[in-house]
């Protein structure tokens, strides 16, 4: 990033080089195809998948930008880190920056609330409802007044669907590959990793003793995690811009409380990260909704 103090635009700073604030990353560095996930180390091991690797930008915030060509197609891989406001810096600059249709799909991990998913199994969302804790539900009532209800302290959203042609993409290709192992269904994205995905704490009063039932409960509840609804929401409101989906690796199972073992989520990783870059590379863009900036480093 520049070290010119150049950020005059406090609505949206971006660097002496046109660098965005949080991410780091400046026109023609971001393809018009994204996979995304929280982990940085994640997009290091996915990396190996491209044919090419033709820019890569770690911000001082610790986002990770690497782009390169998959088959000839360009495609961005986004380590957007956890949770609802990194997903928003991720998805916010990285479209700032792209000419045209931004395709992202994010390939993250998840907890299941299903008894019939299991360890090993990717989920895919047709669909993502939110889970927001509310604060003042948790405040001091005065006296007499009734207690918060479960629905007052942890408000569940409503679904916002996948993008109906990647997700049908997704699906074709992925249960190709994994008939058995692909899950299809409702991903639900905790604003917390604890208290808000029905994890009991000690040491809070977090009055979430039933909030898992009520997730296991709701139409096809398949995966838990922390960003995919925001990238939806937001996906939602781009004006057809942004197009999603979600996937997730099941690495939780929370009716038995068994989590994955590192060496199964590091081979899992890897099969179905490969698998989905594909998909992304194979899913079609209209030619006049792709960027051709001569900055993009796939046309230098
Ligand atoms: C929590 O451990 C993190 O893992 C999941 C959640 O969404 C959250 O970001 O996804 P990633 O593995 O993609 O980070
Ligand atoms: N990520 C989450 O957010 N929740 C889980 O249970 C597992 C991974």
């Amino acid at each position: 990033m520049s070290t010119k103090p150049t950020f005059t635009d406090a609505d949206f700073p971006l660097d002496g080089e046109g660098r965005t604030y949080h991410i780091g990353i400046k026109r023609g560095e971001v393809a018009n195809r994204v996979l995304t996930c929280g982990d940085v180390q994640r997009v290091r091991v996915l990396e190996k998948f491209l044919d090419k690797k033709l820019c890569e930008v770690c911000s001082e915030r610790g986002f990770l930008t690497v782009t390169g060509l998959i088959d000839g197609v360009p495609v961005t891989l986004l380590a957007s880190l956890m949770g609802y406001p990194n997903m928003d810096f991720a998805v916010r600059e990285t479209l700032a920056m792209v000419d045209g249709t931004m395709v992202c799909v994010r390939f993250g991990t998840c907890g299941t609330p299903s008894t019939e998913c299991n360890i090993g199994d990717l989920a895919l969302a047709t669909e993502c409802r939110g889970i927001y804790r509310n604060p003042d539900a948790f405040r001091k009532r005065p006296e007499g007044a009734p207690e918060p209800t479960t629905e007052e302290r942890y408000h569940i959203t409503l679904p916002v669907p996948a993008d109906p042609a990647l997700f049908n993409h997704m699906k074709e290709v992925l249960l190709k590959q994994f008939p058995d192992h692909l899950k299809v269904g409702c991903n639900f994205s905790g604003c917390t990793f604890y208290a808000s995905q029905g994890r009991p704490g000690v040491h809070f009063e977090d009055h979430n003793e039933d909030l898992l039932d009520r997730i296991a409960a709701m139409p096809s509840a398949t995966a838990i995690e922390m960003e995919t609804f925001h990238l939806f929401d937001l996906a939602d409101l781009s004006k057809g811009r942004l197009k999603a989906a979600g996937s997730a690796l099941i690495i939780a199972k929370r009716a038995t409380k068994d989590f994955v073992t590192p060496e199964k989520k590091a081979k899992l990783v890897d099969e179905y990260g490969k698998a989905i870059l594909h998909a992304l590379a194979t899913f079609p863009i209209p030619e006049d909704q792709l960027m051709k900036d001569p900055a993009c480093v796939w046309l230098k």
